[in-house]
C-alpha cells in the first residue's frame, strides 16, 4: 500500500467506519480436527454492503499449508451423493451476502501445522477483488458442530 493511499484509508476510518469496510466478514468459525487429522473446513458470513461487486478471490491462513473455497453439491442425479469442487472466485454482488456453511460454500483447509481444539482460534486471511484482504479470527468449534459457537 502506498503511504498517501494508507493515510487516505486512516483519515476515512476515522471519519466514517461504515464506508471503508464495504465487504466484511463475520462469524467465521472452522470445525476441530479429529485424531492425527490436519483437515478441517471453514465458514462464515460475507456481506457487501458496498455499491460495487466484490469477489471472494482466496482464503489463506498461516497455519495450514493449503487453503480453497469449495463449494459442495447434491446430486440428485447421482443417487444425493454429496460431492464437493474447488471455485476460483466467487462474486458478492452490491447489497449481497454469501453465507458460507456446510452443504454449501467452504474453505477448505489442508497440511494444518497443528491439531485445533475447540475453543481455540484460527487466522483466516480472505481476499477480496475491491476490498483487499480481511484478516480475522476463526473461532474452532466442536467437531459435530453445524453453526457458528455460542461461545
Ligand atoms: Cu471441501
Amino acid at each position: 500500500m502506498k503511504p498517501h493511499i494508507a493515510a487516505f484509508a486512516a483519515l476515512t476510518l476515522l471519519i466514517a467506519p461504515a464506508a471503508f469496510a464495504e465487504t466484511t466478514v463475520e462469524h467465521v468459525w472452522v470445525r476441530a480436527t479429529s485424531g492425527l487429522g490436519r483437515v478441517t473446513a471453514g465458514y462464515g458470513v460475507i456481506a457487501n454492503t458496498g455499491a460495487k461487486a466484490d469477489k471472494l478471490l482466496s482464503v489463506t491462513t498461516p497455519d495450514a499449508k493449503m487453503a480453497e473455497i469449495h463449494e459442495s453439491k447434491n446430486q440428485m442425479a447421482r443417487g444425493g451423493v454429496i460431492s464437493m469442487e474447488p471455485v476460483n472466485a466467487v462474486p458478492i454482488p452490491a447489497g449481497g451476502k454469501l453465507d458460507m456453511k456446510p452443504g454449501g460454500f467452504h474453505v477448505m483447509i489442508m497440511q494444518l501445522s497443528r491439531p485445533l481444539k475447540a475453543g481455540e482460534t484460527l487466522p483466516l486471511v480472505f481476499k477480496f477483488e475491491k476490498q483487499g484482504a480481511v484478516k480475522v479470527e476463526a473461532k474452532v468449534a466442536p467437531l459435530g458442530a453445524a453453526g457458528y459457537p455460542a461461545n
